[in-house]
């Protein structure tokens, strides 16, 4: 997939306050801190679109990233973050299935979960998971910060990933890095796979209201046609 433009167009906590377009959605879910503004920005190539910080808990809210004008990109809270008090974690669990759950029938077609490729998924990941694939939700696993671990060591902490989230064969998991940029074809592709039909379907829509409908558009080109006959006829060349 190629990007050929991306921007930030709306932050958001509730529902009501979602973008209205209709376009397909794939959202990023994982810990706080493992990388999921990090992993938008690189996918994207950009610096800083998706706000990335030092400290955890750095995003609070939704953010969509609307990409080539047909489909978004989702920067949801991170969860499992220990230091904040109990009515803000409730708050940020809230926001993220408040989301997942009023989006999963019509919009998201793919939730990419990131864990980080150092360590085995912790009980809150492995709960998201559960209840991504109860939801019926495609999954897309990515295993992030792989530069830091020796490449000996890729295969053995994905296949750890694996077994812990109870993975079966049909869902993929990639190792990425957004230090080094790795993985992100890979992630492209599956994002692009997941929404074939999807983008298919948006077009169309945006077809049918600029055309209004089908009579509309054959009584234009019926309009066309009438105005290329009444053309006057060029004149012959004056004889001699
Ligand atoms: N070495 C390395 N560091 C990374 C990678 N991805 C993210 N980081 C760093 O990890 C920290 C957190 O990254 P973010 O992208 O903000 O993480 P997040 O999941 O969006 O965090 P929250 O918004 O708090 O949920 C930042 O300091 C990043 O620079 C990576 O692939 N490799
Ligand atoms: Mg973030």
């Amino acid at each position: 997939m190629i990007i050929k433009n991306a921007e930030h167009e709306i932050t958001a906590v509730k529902p009501n306050q979602y973008p209205v377009t209709g376009f397909p959605e794939v959202a990023f879910v994982g810990r706080s801190n493992v990388g999921k503004s990090s992993i938008i920005n690189t996918l994207l190539n950009r610096k800083n679109l998706a706000r990335v910080g030092q400290t955890p808990g750095k995003t609070r809210q939704i953010n969509f990233f609307i990409v080539n004008n047909n489909f978004y990109l989702v920067d949801l809270p991170g969860y499992g973050f220990a230091n904040v008090s109990k009515e803000m974690k409730a708050s940020w669990e809230n926001i993220i299935e408040t989301y997942l759950y009023s989006r999963k029938q019509n919009h998201l077609k793919l939730v990419v979960m990131l864990v980080d490729i150092r360590h085995s998924p912790s009980k809150d990941d492995i709960i998201m998971h559960q209840w991504i694939k109860g939801f019926g939700m495609k999954s897309l696993i990515v295993a992030t910060k792989a530069d830091k671990i020796s490449r000996s060591q890729i295969n053995v902490r994905l296949n750890d990933i694996r077994k812990v989230l109870q993975l079966d064969k049909a869902t993929k998991i990639i190792p990425f890095s957004s230090e080094k940029r790795t993985g992100k074809d890979e992630v492209l592709e599956e994002i692009s796979l997941s929404m074939g039909e999807a983008s298919i379907e948006a077009a169309e829509s945006s077809r049918r209201i600029s055309c209004q409908d089908e009579k509309e558009l054959d009584e234009l080109v019926e309009l066309d046609r009438l105005g290329e006959e009444e053309e006057p006829e060029e004149l012959a060349e004056p004889a001699e």
